[in-house]
């Protein structure tokens, strides 16, 4: 009875499933012939969007006018704005068909010999977005608020050097890749502890588990001081040993880190073992790797303020596992050059702070965490103002130097 029970339970769980399913596949592919249904479906509810691909169609440029040597128009660029406040979302809402054209330009003719300059197209994107072609090559940058991008250039005119006939504008295809802004990035191997920590320390509210990969978007969390400051940390998950040949989810989380002001490794006293398969590899192995991966990804970000968390000390035998590796992690210069090559990162990571703590259940061990990483931005900040003041300095003294005297 109860069997039979059941069974109807999940044949009618099935049933609505399916009826589901098939709603937003019809509503997806009438839409869209050829589209993608449910990826779409995905893609237009999920509330996290950090990459998109579209195309661009710069403007054409006029005909000359072989006549009277007439120039026809230069055919407009597609151009990106950044603006702050904005996301890949609102883009997407803006241009549904994720297809921008610039005008043509202008041809020549009798009463008007140079035909007038096709428009560009200006386009609004977020700031913090990385543009690619289809090759994936880098196109450009735009990391500062108003600034601009051509990615998308106009044909030149019709004149005497190409017969009078106006050159196509570029069409291509590119990619957007959005970079987060938060004040400090989480990184590190799946279970150490990364979205706990968030949890603990912040408003964000990530999922949590004893698997691998349970957070497969970033998560940003703000942590706000009894004086009410702010400060937000991302939690850049699915970094795993090997993600920079694209293994796991790759790299594609760790260009957020970019626009970090602080870096924070976070790692297991136990070490970290993907599954059965994979090999063991001990905490101090795992900052090592960490700091490979990161080093093979973009050898500036080496370079970043970074403090290394290493968690779960309330676990057995955790405190004899550090005190065996403390000193190793305190002179990572030395530690590294015992690793086999394809360990070994060519530069060692410099912490300004190493922290032990549990970050399950141990609200001072995060309190912790919480001051240290406010001090380190503050000093970090300071340091950066006093080299500016010094630059500013050093200018005006030696235009003291060259300058005009007065008599
Ligand atoms: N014992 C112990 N377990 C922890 C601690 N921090 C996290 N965990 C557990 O480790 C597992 C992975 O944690 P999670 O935060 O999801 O790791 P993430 O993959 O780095 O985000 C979960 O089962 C957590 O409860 C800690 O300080 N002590
Ligand atoms: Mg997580």
């Amino acid at each position: 009875m109860l069997h039979c029970k059941y069974y109807t339970i999940s044949t009618m769980f099935c049933f609505h499933k399916n009826l589901l399913l098939q709603r937003i596949v019809r509503q997806y592919s009438s839409s869209k012939k050829d589209a993608k249904p449910i990826r779409n479906y995905l893609k237009q509810n999920s509330k996290f969007l950090d990459s998109l691909r579209i195309h661009v169609k710069a403007g054409t440029g006029g005909f000359g006018f072989p006549r009277y040597g007439g120039e026809g128009g230069k055919g407009g660029d597609v151009c990106f704005v950044a603006t702050e406040g904005m996301t890949l979302k609102d883009f997407l809402k803006k241009y549904p068909l994720k297809k921008l054209r610039a005008e043509m330009g202008g041809n020549s003719h009798s009463r008007r010999i140079l035909g007038q300059i096709g428009e560009d197209k200006k386009v609004n994107v977020p700031t913090g977005i990385t543009v690619y072609d289809d090759k994936n090559v880098l196109i450009g940058e735009l990391n500062e608020p108003d600034s601009e991008l051509i990615v998308g250039k106009g044909g030149v005119g019709g004149n005497k050097t190409n017969g009078y006939c106006g050159l196509k504008g570029e069409s291509k295809s590119i990619k957007l890749e959005l970079k987060l802004i938060a004040d400090i990035g989480l990184v590190g191997f799946p279970n150490a502890g990364k979205s706990t920590l968030l949890k603990a320390i912040s408003n964000a509210k990530p999922k949590i588990a004893s698997y691998p990969f349970t957070t497969i978007r970033p998560n940003i969390g703000v942590m706000t001081y009894d004086d009410l400051r702010q400060i937000s940390m991302a939690d850049l998950p699915g970094l795993i040993e090997g993600a920079h040949c694209n293994i796991g989810m790759g790299h594609r989380f760790l260009r957020h880190v970019e626009r970090t002001k602080l870096l924070l490794l976070v790692v297991d006293i136990n070490g970290f073992q993907l599954n059965p398969k994979h090999q063991f590899r001990s905490c101090l192995d795992t900052v090592v790797l960490l700091n490979k991966e990161l080093e093979l990804y973009k050898e500036e970000l080496l370079d970043k303020p970074a403090m290394l968390i290493i968690n779960k000390m309330d676990t057995e035998g955790a405190n004899e596992k550090y005190l065996e590796i403390k000193n190793q992690l305190e002179h990572l210069d030395d530690t590294i050059m015992s690793y086999s090559d394809e360990i070994k990162p060519s530069k060692a990571i410099k912490f300004d702070k190493i922290l032990k703590i549990s970050a399950k259940d141990q609200p001072d061990d995060v309190q912790r965490v919480k001051s240290t990483v406010r001090e380190l931005l503050d000093i970090n900040e300071e340091l950066n103002n006093n080299i500016e003041y010094k630059s500013l300095k050093n200018i005006k003294e030696q235009l003291r130097e060259r300058g005009p005297v007065l008599i």
